[in-house]
């Protein structure tokens, strides 16, 4: 079972990530932000992994501190948990649509940073929660995952289908990258022998 689990505290925000990438896709979440964790729901049953957040933010000021920072220890529990990546798919990625919403994810465990997000919302806010905050959210991951990664919303009528179908997809080609391929069984995918330097 390829598990992390990892813990993150400032001023902001005390948050804790358990992550299991071999899991059920299921999801138990306490961070105060429902919108976030319907998100995070996604990620967890497409891409078959099982996450148990909890946080602790500031959110008296806004959701800010909080989606970010969910994103940056998200990612660090994900670079634990991917590990060496040997025999391991790499690549993966997924067109999921949503009713009119239609959005494309294909990621890279390049061991480089790297966020192209191609998202217009058509609308600023879902429920209480502010639509930029989930390019926050992608950063922070990215960041501290260490993957490339290209997030397209093709298109979309309704902002929850818009970013439902971004979450669906992520967690797609992000299982599809971490699945073992038998025929990589004890190699890097890599010519340069290691994705981890
Ligand atoms: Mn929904």
């Amino acid at each position: 079972m390829r598990t992390a689990t990892v813990s993150r505290n400032t001023s902001e925000t005390q948050i804790s990530v358990s992550i299991n990438l071999d899991g059920k896709g299921i999801g138990k979440f306490d961070t105060g932000v429902p919108f976030l964790e319907h998100m995070l729901d996604q990620i967890c049953r497409h891409g078959m992994i099982d996450m148990d957040i909890t946080c602790k933010g500031d959110l008296h000021i806004d959701d800010h501190h909080t989606v970010e920072d969910i994103g940056i220890t998200l990612g660090q529990a994900l670079k634990q948990a991917i590990g060496d990546k040997v025999g391991i798919r790499r690549y993966g990625h997924s067109y999921v649509p949503l009713d009119e919403a239609l959005s494309r994810v294909v990621l890279d465990l390049s061991g480089r940073p790297g966020l192209t997000y191609n998202v217009e919302y058509t609308r600023a806010v879902i429920g209480r929660f502010d639509v930029d905050l989930f390019s926050e959210f992608f950063h922070g991951l990215i960041n501290h995952s260490m993957m490339t990664v290209h997030i397209d919303n093709l298109r979309g009528i309704n902002a929850h289908h818009q970013a439902e179908t971004i979450f669906k997809a992520f967690g797609r080609a992000l299982r599809m990258a971490v699945e073992w391929d038998e025929r990589m069984a004890g190699l890097t995918p890599s010519t340069k022998g290691t994705l981890t330097a």
